[in-house]
């Protein structure tokens, strides 16, 4: 039988609109017969069935596929694995070698479980429902499943409006529309970022947030696909995928604290990587800087401005015709190059560049990357399998490594080894992946005549002469100063996916769907993965470089998952106003949900011009992304953070605050490493019983306790925000606020200063003040601000370590507990800090304290002061950070 889609297109012809809307038309989808459950056996933890097809085939994308087979695992108490495939063909899954599969525990069974599935035998139709109170989470009552070679569909009911937060990567609102909404999974080099588009990756993964829990929702699957979130005929989340598995995991979460999804989901994806503690420090970077010495009169320039630079970044700009692992010999020499790299280092400061995976196609042309890969046989494949998959890159015309072959890693690791060479090439410190979704200028060969000139092999346009190849460096050869600051139709399936690359086929701009990998893997499935895979493969490179050492990978395309291993940036945003704004939803998602919390977005804007408040502003909201970058296009004007008076004092503020709280940061990571607690938290997980607090995504916590509330309008020196009915201090003045559990106006913000505050309950350690480098930061002291909630207490921890090695022989753990007025500091302290605690910082004291004691001794009144306006008490200690102490005030 013709699959519906066809005779629809038939049709089409007559009454194309009609044709069109009766593919979204739900009632097309809700009258196929679905399937009957036959066979159901069930066995401790795990339920199995076949399903059969239950009528008349409805072939909308294809035909049906007539007999199913379902495995229902409670894997742990809080988690249920939902898988339904074809037994009869081979369907392709994401591989074990990408995203391997987390262990089930043995001992739980659906009657232990905080979640349980149930189902209707005919048409099979399931639920999953929380155990105690019968609540229901995801039901596909009504809307039959779909499952066809090029088309699976499953459809789950929702509350009305549902606080949906996930499926990424986009640049929505972070709770997503309930209407009219479709996400759609497919990487692409999404420049400008597009609200309502598919961007450079893919985290198929919700939390649905209600006040009676919050729960996730993940379906393992790297085919494209689009979500569909909708309010016809009642709130319903569809997806619809055009190929691979139904491979669903469905996570309790919790009924009081919202982090216990995200927990539960690192259980699946893996917990983030820890990444070293310099990387929290500011990188500058820019396309365009033009030769050696642009990049060395930037580091010169910030350390003049008294601005801290930790990391400088080159991006294609160094490289000889743009071909990865080359330097252009005129103006990116190897010798100044290696200078420049010499003085970060000698300086505390690192070095970071660009490298694409598309390799310059140069058969004959003596390049040793293209050689080497084609001896080692790893390269993409075309269809015809018997000569690489050709794409139009930077350098011209490119072939691509193909990451599933079992040689690609050595090939990978060894070009890193060659041209990376701390002793005769470039020592770098991190690896910035680019273009990996992966990314062609044009369907090679290209056609249109632009795209014709991206093929050929033409140097970069240079705007300038190439420099004095000998000139003095900027910081002549002193040593900077260290100043003391802070068979399938698999190009056009039946159900065509929105994709916003070039025309919308999913072979546009990309390699092709039906390019070859190794083991028998096409690009059809596995095109998602592209980015997340050689992210891996770049972070095992450079752990060769550094045995043991952590590094700093940050990729631009991602799949679930890829936290475990590499940061990411946010891409090619504008500018603008919006951008900065929806920056705070990106990283919310990264971070918060999707666990790859080394995440930033382009401070002051990637493409066209920034203007001096603009990045002013976003010098300060920058500062709490935990991947802190100011990056820029190659047409746009400079924008370092010097430039401009008002934007250089507004970048050492913050970086003042930013570095203060670096150990606060650095635990928080180390904790998400552990468990997976989130680094940064939306509102609502700590209020997640205020609706109010449902779909904020202007404000967000920095960690567990500093709320970040950015002015968001151009212009404007004020912002009304939300705060929670709770307790607050200023960050800054460290006096009470109260937020009273409605919006409140701050104004007076000049364009240096943005709105910081700690949330009451926390006891956190701040280094006593900023410094320029990181390394000069982990020899300063620290300070303990104790801020209790409305019921006086008060709790928090940090964690220490050398900051850099992957499994560090001493680590310290420090918990600070306040109850009673008294500050209790415990711990253990096998990583000697060398640093002290110079002073106790009580917050919200009302009156002059009457006595106090530090480990039980009154400490005399010259070491005490209060300030009865901020309410503020001060003990200074100064007593070496390597043992527990009390202090008490009474
Ligand atoms: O086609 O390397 O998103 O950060 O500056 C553009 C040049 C290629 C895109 C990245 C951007 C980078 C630029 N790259």
């Amino acid at each position: 039988m013709r699959p519906l889609g066809r005779r629809l297109a038939t049709l089409a012809v007559l009454s194309a609109s009609l044709v069109f809307a009766n593919y979204t038309d739900p009632n097309v989808l809700d009258a196929c017969p679905g399937y009957k459950t036959t066979n159901v056996h069930t066995s401790g933890s795990t339920l199995t069935a076949d399903l059969v097809l239950a009528g008349e085939a409805c072939n909308v994308y294809g035909s049906d596929i007539e007999q199913l087979k379902l495995e229902v695992t409670y894997e742990t108490n809080t988690r249920i694995h939902v898988k339904i495939t074809d037994p009869s063909s081979d369907r392709y899954e994401v591989p074990e070698s990408v995203v391997p599969r987390p262990d089930a525990d043995p001992s739980v069974s659906s009657s232990t479980a905080e979640i349980r599935f149930n189902y209707t035998a005919s048409p099979f139709a399931f639920s999953i429902y929380r155990a105690a109170t019968h609540e229901v989470l995801f039901s596909t009552a009504s809307h039959p499943i779909i499952f066809e070679p090029q088309y699976l569909r499953v459809k789950t009911n929702l509350p009305d409006n549902a606080n949906i937060y996930g499926l990424g990567e986009h640049t929505d609102s972070f709770r997503l529309p309930t209407f009219n909404t479709t996400r759609t999974f497919w990487s692409r080099d999404a420049y400008g970022v597009p609200t309502g588009s598919n961007l450079y990756g893919n985290h198929p993964i919700y939390f649905e947030h209600r006040t009676t829990g919050t729960h996730g929702v993940f379906l393992l699957n790297s085919n494209g696909m689009d979500v569909k979130i909708n309010d016809t005929a009642g709130t319903s989340l569809e997806y619809n995928v055009i190929g691979g598995v139904l491979d669903f995991y469905f996570l309790a979460g919790s009924t009081t604290d919202p982090v216990e999804a995200a927990r539960q989901y690192a259980e699946i994806v893996g917990a983030p990587a820890e990444v070293p503690y310099w990387s929290f420090g500011l990188h500058q970077c820019r396309f365009g800087y033009q030769n050696y010495l642009d990049v060395a009169n930037v580091i010169a320039n910030y350390s003049k401005a008294d601005i801290p630079l930790e990391t400088m970044w080159t991006d294609i700009d160094y490289m000889y015709k743009r071909r990865i692992f080359t330097v252009d010999p005129d103006y990116f020499p190897l010798a100044r190059m290696r200078e420049i790299v010499d003085y970060l280092h000698s300086n505390d400061q690192h070095y970071v560049l660009m490298t694409d995976p598309a390799i310059a196609y140069l058969p004959g042309g003596g390049y040793g990357p293209f050689d080497r890969g084609t001896q080692a046989d790893i390269w993409l494949m075309a269809a015809n399998d018997s000569s690489p998959f050709l794409g139009a890159v930077w350098p011209g015309v490119t072939v691509f490594p193909d990451w599933f072959s079992n040689k690609t890693q050595d090939y990978w690791t060894n070009e890193f080894q060659l041209f990376y060479d701390p002793q005769s090439g470039l020592d770098i410190d991190g690896a910035w992946i680019d273009m990996n979704e992966p990314s062609s200028f044009c369907n090679y060969p290209c056609t249109d005549p632009f795209e014709q000139a991206q093929e050929q092999d033409l140097p970069p346009a240079r705007t300038s002469s190439p420099p004095d190849p000998n000139a003095p460096m900027p910081w002549g050869s002193q040593k900077r100063k260290r100043v003391d600051h802070s068979g399938d139709d698999l190009q056009n399936p039946l159900y065509a996916i929105q994709n916003d690359a070039g025309s919308g086929a999913l072979s546009d701009r990309t390699a092709y769907v039906d390019a070859k990998h190794a083991n028998g893997l096409v690009e059809y499935d596995t095109h998602n993965l592209y980015g997340t895979m050689m992210s891996t493969a770049t972070h095992n490179a450079m752990l060769a470089r550094r045995p043991g050492l952590r590094t700093l990978v940050i990729t631009r395309s991602t799949f679930a998952g890829a936290g475990a291993h590499v940061g990411k940036w946010l891409g090619d945003n504008f500018s603008d106003w919006d951008h900065y704004r929806n920056s705070i939803a990106g990283i919310l998602g990264m971070a918060s949900i999707f666990h790859v919390p080394m995440v930033g977005a382009d401070i002051c804007g990637y493409a066209e011009n920034t203007t001096e408040t603009l990045c002013a502003r976003w010098a300060m909201l920058g500062a709490f992304y935990p991947f802190m970058r100011n990056h820029n296009a190659d047409t746009s004007i400079s924008q370092e953070f010097y430039l401009w008076p008002t934007v250089a004092q507004a970048a050492r503020n913050v970086l003042d605050i930013r570095y203060r709280l670096m150990d606060y940061i650095y635990t928080a990571f180390h904790q998400a490493h552990e468990d997976g607690t989130p680094v940064l938290n939306p509102l609502w997980y700590k209020y997640p019983e205020d609706p109010a607090t449902f779909p904020i995504d202007l404000q967000f916590f920095f960690g567990d306790s500093i709320l970040v509330s950015p002015v968001t309008e151009e212009n404007s020196t004020s912002v009304t925000a939300y705060f929670p009915k709770d307790t607050f201090y200023d960050f800054l003045t460290l006096a009470p606020f109260e937020g009273t559990g409605a919006n409140m106006t701050l104004s007076g913000i000049n364009f240096t200063s943005i709105p910081v505050h700690i949330k009451g309950g926390a006891v956190l350690p701040l280094r006593e003040k900023g410094t320029m480098t990181t390394t000069q930061l982990r020899e300063t002291d620290f300070e303990l601000v104790v801020a209790p909630d409305a019921s006086g207490e008060a709790s928090g921890s940090l964690y220490a370590d050398d900051g850099v090695s992957i499994t560090p022989a001493t680590s310290t753990s420090v918990s600070f507990s306040y109850q009673n007025g008294t500050l209790a500091v415990a711990g253990e302290f096998g990583y000697s800090m060398g640093v002290n605690v110079s002073r106790v910082r009580f917050l919200g004291v009302v009156s002059a304290p009457t006595t106090v004691k530090a480990n039980g001794q009154t400490v005399q009144s010259g070491a005490i002061s209060y300030d009865k306006d901020s309410q503020v008490l001060d003990v200074t200690l100064d007593t070496p950070f390597n043992e527990g102490f009390t202090v008490q005030h009474s």
